[in-house]
């Protein structure tokens, strides 16, 4: 007999639901949920097709290791254990008073109960704000550019709206291979005679949907949505199309933006952008005369050092035309991994408590003291190092230890060879589920269950919360998150982190979270649906858009002036390529999952490089020729991929791919706001072999 265990899928933030099939404590099979809700509408995409292709892959770690005459030799648990307490009480005694010399990578991949509590362990027992996660290399300009702009940073309406919307504004996000079944409601939405406009700088799947359709594709130079923008709300100003009845009831600080918008001409726009001005005007028109506009972005828009410029450009964008706190419209970052948006909201940022409540204030601080049961003035009271900063103090000496839950910094940070140089001279915790280059150089390895053996819950792009079931018992030897992090917190005398049951962490979140306020472990037990935040009390509903009829969350909605600014490393006679990173369909981020699973693997072995055919005959390169792509940073041989999806000048390398590693190449340079480091934008060159 099989057993059906109903769980969600671990890939992208879609939030799709399904179920394991489980055999005798194996797990065989994966298949979408079709008879009860699901965001994916019962249907999953190859990802979650084969979701349990890696679950019991042999490769999965299951010994505690300690680092001893350099090599990681295998150890009891209760040794790994001690061993780690003794060296952070060491370190924490050595430096008195410093409250930046322990960092903690929170992720992600695991569930809101295991990320509030790695956060509360940094915080009550490590006694640092030096906690965060990969959002900081994702949405960080998101949350920073939309809480300046509305008052809350996520995204503002819900999956379903979208098919929906009359028009959908698309940039920066590969919806169709990154997020697929919310790709699924685009093309519902075209069926329905919905009109799309893309502006990427490669010509994505989405670019011929949009041009089927009646809509308009524009392939910008990477770096350069400020200008397009500006110069499509020039055109919306100029021919009228705002919506002044909102913008004179509901926003601020108009007239100092509309100043600055008409600096930017559309044939000024065109002359930054490379798009044709007809082009930008006509995108103008088809969204200044939509009905329910729907903006919805991603990496594209994020990952800058001018991220958070371009995400409070989309916000003066949705504002101008009146298309927020309505049904089908609203601005949608779609959050990339299944649980960032939890990770974020349950605090693992170092600005910020669970539910964004800052740790700058003093009565914030206060009310977790209180309720962690430790002294208000032990606790670090400025904000903590971030990803990008963590490296850079552990590259200068002044991070001595870093304790990584589910994260891969070897292969998803910038500038990897900074990295390797700022890990190899702290004391490295690496808690995984397989071996990572990280792993590699760990000075002790603790080996975690997966989702697939945990409950827990998981909060999706549009803010719902809903449970995960452990279809299995953990992988023998291997231990659960929250748990390992309790056992450290116990070992290093503090007893405030041992909880008996997930449900018990959810307690807490519920008690100290005011929008998760009312999430109760019996309401998501019972209601199949989840719920979405903000969620103050039991029985509160839950919010399916935000902003409602324009009362935005911080009052009105505030308009920002924003001037158009180059990327920090642009091309030059060195290096006269613009390099992208992102990824593709078939594999998730470093690929430690997805190249374990047989049937993706197949269908993306390597990794490669995007180079345009002008480009290519130019280098004399062939498809699938090897080359040396190089910048300042380092260089790596990987195949060509000799394609029209880039543009002559533009290269792009997905960073799936560890033996070639994009971001050996990449610029490390950070959005002075939001840390966010330049993935998107650096100069490179191709060398034939
Ligand atoms: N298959 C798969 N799905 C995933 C993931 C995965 O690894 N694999 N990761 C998940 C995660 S964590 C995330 S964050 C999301 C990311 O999802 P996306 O953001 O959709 O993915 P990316 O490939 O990073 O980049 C998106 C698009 O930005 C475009 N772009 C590049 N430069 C610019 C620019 O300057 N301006 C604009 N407007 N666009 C630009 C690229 O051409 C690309 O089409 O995907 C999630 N889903
Ligand atoms: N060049 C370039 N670099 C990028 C990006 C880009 O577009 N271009 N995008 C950035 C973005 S948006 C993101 S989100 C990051 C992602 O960066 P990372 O989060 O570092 O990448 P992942 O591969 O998702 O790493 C997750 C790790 O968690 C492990 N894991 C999985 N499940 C569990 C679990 O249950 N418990 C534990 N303890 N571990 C588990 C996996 O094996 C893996 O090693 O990459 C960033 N890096
Ligand atoms: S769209 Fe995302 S959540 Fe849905 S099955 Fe694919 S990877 Fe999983
Ligand atoms: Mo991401």
């Amino acid at each position: 007999m099989m057993e059906k265990v109903k769980t969600t899928c671990v890939y992208c933030g879609t939030g799709c639901q399904v179920y394991f099939k489980v055999k005798d404590g194996k797990i065989v099979d994966t298949k979408p949920v079709r008879d009860g809700f699901n965001p994916g509408h019962g249907k999953l995409c190859i990802k979650g097709w084969n979701l349990h292709e890696f679950i019991h892959h042999p490769d999965r770690l299951t010994e505690p290791m300690i680092r001893k005459n350099g090599k990681l030799e295998k150890v009891s648990w209760d040794e790994a254990i001690n061993f780690v307490a003794s060296k952070f009480k060491t370190i924490m005694e050595e430096n008195p008073g410093n409250k930046k010399v322990i960092g903690c990578l929170s992720s992600a991949k695991c569930t809101n109960e295991e990320n509030y509590v790695m956060q509360k362990f940094a915080r009550a027992v490590l006694k640092t704000n030096s906690v965060d996660h990969c959002a900081r290399l994702c949405h960080a300009s998101t949350v920073v550019g939309l809480v300046a702009a509305f008052g809350s940073g996520a995204m503002t309406n819900s999956i379903d709206e979208i098919a929906d919307s009359d028009v959908i504004y698309i940039t920066g996000s590969n919806t169709n291979e990154q997020h697929p079944l919310i790709g699924a409601r685009i093309l519902e939405a075209l069926h329905k005679g919905a009109k799309l406009v893309v502006a990427d700088p490669r010509t994505i799947p989405l670019c011929e949907l949009a041009t089927d359709h009646g809509g308009i594709e524009m392939n910008q130079r990477p770096g350069t949505d400020v200008a397009l923008m500006n110069g499509m709300m020039n055109v919306i100003i100029n021919e009228n199309l705002h919506d002044k009845e909102f913008i004179e009831n509901h926003c601020e600080n108009f007239d100092a933006f509309k100043e600055e918008i008409l600096k930017m001409s559309p044939e000024k726009a065109s002359e930054i952008t490379g798009v044709p001005k007809e082009k930008i005007i006509e995108a103008a028109r088809i969204i200044g005369n939509g009905k329910a506009v729907s903006l919805i972005y991603s990496m594209g828009i994020t990952q800058h050092t001018t991220g958070v410029d371009n995400v409070k450009t989309c916000a003066n964008l949705q504002m101008l035309c009146g298309n927020m706190g309505k049904w089908g419209t609203g601005v949608n970052p779609l959050r990339g991994q299944q649980n960032v948006q939890g990770a974020c909201d349950l605090g693992a940022l170092a600005n910020v408590f669970s539910g964004y409540q800052k740790v700058i204030e003093a009565d914030k601080r206060e009310k977790m003291a209180k309720e962690w049961g430790i002294n208000v003035n032990d606790m670090d009271d400025q904000i903590g190092l971030t990803v990008v900063e963590m490296m850079n103090a552990a590259h200068d000496g002044e991070l001595k230890a870093l304790y990584v839950m589910g994260e891969n910094p070897m292969v998803s940070d910038p500038d990897i060879n900074h990295v390797r140089e700022g890990l190899k001279k702290t004391f490295l915790v690496v808690q995984d589920i397989f071996p990572t280059p990280t792993v590699e150089l760990a000075d002790v390895v603790l080996p975690a269950a997966s989702f697939a053996e945990t409950v827990g819950t998981f909060t999706s792009t549009e803010r719902r919360i809903q449970m995960i079931r452990a279809a299995i018992n953990p992988i023998p030897n291997t231990k659960l998150d929250w748990e390992i992090v309790g056992l450290i917190a116990k070992a290093m005398g503090y007893d405030g982190l041992i909880y008996s049951h997930p449900r018990e962490i959810m307690d807490e979140i519920n008690r100290t979270t005011p929008i998760y306020g009312g999430i109760t472990w019996d309401r998501l037990l019972s209601d199949e649906k989840g719920l979405q935040w903000p969620c103050p009390d039991p029985q509160h509903p839950g919010t399916v858009y935000l902003h409602k009829d324009g009362k935005f969350s911080r009052g009105k909605g505030y308009f920002s002036a924003i001037p158009f600014k180059d990327p920090a490393e642009l091309p030059d006679e060195s290096y006269p390529l613009i390099l992208s990173t992102g990824r593709i369909l078939w594999h998730f981020h470093t690929g430690t999952m997805s190249r374990r699973s047989p049937t993706l693997h197949a269908r993306a072995p390597e990794g490669y490089v995007e180079v345009s055919i002008e480009d290519a005959n130019e280098l004399k390169i062939v498809d699938g020729e090897k080359v040396k792509v190089k910048s300042r940073r380092g260089e790596i041989i990987t195949k060509a991929k000799v394609t029209e999806r880039v543009k002559k000048g533009i290269i792009f390398i997905p960073f799936h791919f560890k033996e070639a590693a994009a971001n050996v190449l990449t610029n490390p340079a950070l959005d002075p706001i939001a840390k966010i480091p330049e993935f998107k934008v650096c100069s490179a060159k191709i060398e034939k072999l």
